[in-house]
């Protein structure tokens, strides 16, 4: 990565996003629940990481009642270099330890404060942070049950089967100017989300796709990959069992993708 180009130093995290994009490289990400870790198993998360080559971390989730967001990311930044993004569940969880924050607008909801209202009462501290702010367009997808995220954000996913609504959705949000698209059916989801609905959502638009919520299987990681993901996002199934990091790394990076022309 050439970061000669102060801009490209400020956008760094986004500008590893779209290289890897552009050049047909697939990524895998942790996602590490600050309730739900402690020094010991993080330094286990890290090292099994670290193996595996695992490209990003998020760390968030909808709920943080523990105060370990700060020292996980303190953690983190002390025993590798592996880049970490703020995935917060609400304004509440910005650190200034972290490299990057997914500023989230979720576009499959009606629900206007988390649209823009939070973002609003919270752009100043978030301003103030100094982290490379990447607008991602957050898309809660129907995963079978009611999540965590479907309850607290008191909005209705998309549902499952309407591919031509998720569709819309992210090329409405691309054409608003998110630079990234994040379709969640939510942590711990029965069901992921379907490779019909990642491919046609991956064919309308050319910024970066994040995908994640229930995703168990190496194989689910590989076969979304190869429908267009260009990040897939995994946190229960590793909390289970973090020996699974390095299977999945395996398979997401083990995709050829065909290089593309991205924005960003
Ligand atoms: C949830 O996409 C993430 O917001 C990851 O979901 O915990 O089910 O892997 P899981």
């Amino acid at each position: 990565m050439h970061l000669t180009n102060p801009k490209l130093m400020l956008k760094a995290i986004y500008h590893s996003l779209t290289e890897r994009k552009r050049t047909g490289k697939k990524s895998f990400a942790v996602l590490i629940d600050p309730d739900k870790v402690n020094d010991s198993n993080m330094m286990q998360l890290i090292e099994l990481s670290l193996a595996a080559r695992v490209d990003y971390f998020l760390v968030g989730g909808s709920l943080v009642i523990s105060n370990y967001l700060d020292e996980c990311l303190q953690l983190i930044k002390s025993s590798c270099s592996i880049p970490t993004l703020l995935f917060p569940g609400s304004p509440s969880q910005v650190s200034k330890y972290a490299d990057a924050l997914l500023y989230l607008s979720l576009i499959s909801g009606r629900n206007p404060e988390l649209l823009i209202g939070q973002h609003v009462v919270s752009a100043p501290f978030v301003k103030k942070s100094g982290l490379e702010i990447m607008p991602t367009g957050y898309m809660v997808v129907d995963g079978g049950a009611p999540t965590t995220v479907s309850y607290i954000s008191n909005a209705s996913p998309l549902p499952a089967d309407k591919n031509e609504i998720a569709m819309c959705t992210a090329m409405a949000g691309e054409m608003l100017g998110m630079q990234l698209i994040y379709m969640d059916a939510g942590s711990g989801a029965q069901r992921p989300i379907t490779e019909s609905m990642i491919e046609k959502v991956a064919q309308s638009i050319s910024v970066p796709l994040i995908v994640g919520g229930g995703i168990t299987e190496p194989e689910k990681a590989y076969l979304n990959c190869k429908v267009g993901a260009d990040v897939i996002v995994v946190g229960n199934a590793i909390e289970k069992d973090p020996s699974l990091i390095k299977e999945m790394a395996a398979a997401v990076h083990s995709v050829q993708a065909q290089p593309v022309a991205v924005k960003g």
